[in-house]
């Protein structure tokens, strides 16, 4: 990625999951200092703002499958032309959430250039529930089904109703907490799992390696990085929604996002669930614009 110049968008959704505060996500993560940041690394960088979320009167009739199906779609839908226009702009588009249903408007907007993108999504969770499978009806545990195609109608057909990413272009990394009906899924398309068991025992350098040699191997047209901080030990990143004990720590993620920096095949990416209500002191912010940092190129001396 030789594009020098970054467009942060926030958004700030919580329609995806039932806990309040993850709505002021991207506040807590300008407020960590992110464009000071990115602006010390030679980028040139605007941010748009925030996405419109308009609050909504809760509505009696909820399918209890799918909570707040009609706010996610119109929020997916706002960034979805939002993250076109960046990236016709020629600009990298750096999405902050919000819960993690965003990443269905992200990868829905970056569909209409790359026809052939890899995703690396770190998470403890696999993102890979449909209405059918899902545990919750919390949307923000469905943005990879969806992405794949499956799913309801109404969130498959965001800008248009084809597949917005190849299954066999994700990798995800850090899983530990998957449900069985992700698990069928995962197994039926052949997606590529690196959870806490395969970190331990290869090491994050070999699962990096792997990682992006893949997507070499794979052609692909561009490297989306959707970030969910519950990636992370809850010990580095408490501010989060679903947080799950035994993640990969501070450096094992500093390092992931320097060699996806040495790898240039990065063109977007998004760093989601940050919740300061549940935080301390703004940690998790602060971890994910050092994150951030690495991705973009800080490097230790
Ligand atoms: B996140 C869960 F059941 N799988 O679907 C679900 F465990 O974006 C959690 O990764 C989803 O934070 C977590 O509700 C979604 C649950
Ligand atoms: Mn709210
Ligand atoms: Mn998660
Ligand atoms: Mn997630």
């Amino acid at each position: 990625m030789e594009n020098k110049n970054i467009s942060i968008i926030g958004v700030p959704c919580d329609y995806g999951q039932q806990r309040r505060g993850v709505d002021m996500g991207p506040s807590a993560i300008r407020y960590a200092g992110l464009q000071e940041r990115l602006k010390t690394l030679g980028y040139d960088v605007a941010d748009e703002g925030n996405i419109q979320v308009v609050d909504f009167d809760e509505v009696e009739q909820q399918d209890h499958r799918l909570l707040n199906l009609e706010e996610v779609v119109r929020v997916s839908t706002t960034l979805a032309e939002k993250v076109d226009t960046v990236v016709k702009n020629n600009r990298t588009p750096l999405v902050l959430g919000g819960d993690h249903s965003i990443a269905i408007g992200t990868l829905a907007g970056l569909s209409v250039k790359y026809k052939n993108l890899g995703v690396i999504w770190f998470d403890a969770h696999a993102d890979l529930n449909t209405p059918e499978t899902t545990p919750s009806g919390n949307i923000h545990g469905m943005p990879l089904a969806t992405s794949i195609g499956l799913g309801h109608e109404r969130l498959t057909s965001i800008l248009h109703s084809e597949a917005k990413i190849k299954a066999e272009n994700i990798i995800i990394i850090g899983g530990r907490s998957i449900d069985d009906g992700e698990r069928v899924l995962i197994k039926e398309r052949g997606i590529k799992v690196y959870t806490m068991h395969e970190i331990d025992r290869l090491g994050m350098t070999y699962v990096m390696e792997e990682t992006l040699q893949y997507f070499k191997t794979q052609q692909v047209d561009g490297l989306h990085l959707s970030l969910d901080l519950d990636a992370l030990d809850p010990l580095y990143t408490p501010g989060v929604g679903t947080p799950v004990a035994g993640g990969i720590s501070y450096r094992e993620s500093h390092l992931a996002m320097e060699m996806i920096q040495e790898s240039r095949l990065l063109t977007s990416a998004e760093f989601v669930e940050v919740n300061p209500i549940l935080d301390e002191r703004n940690k998790t912010a602060d971890v994910a614009v050092a994150l951030i940092g690495s991705l973009f190129g800080e490097t230790l001396v």
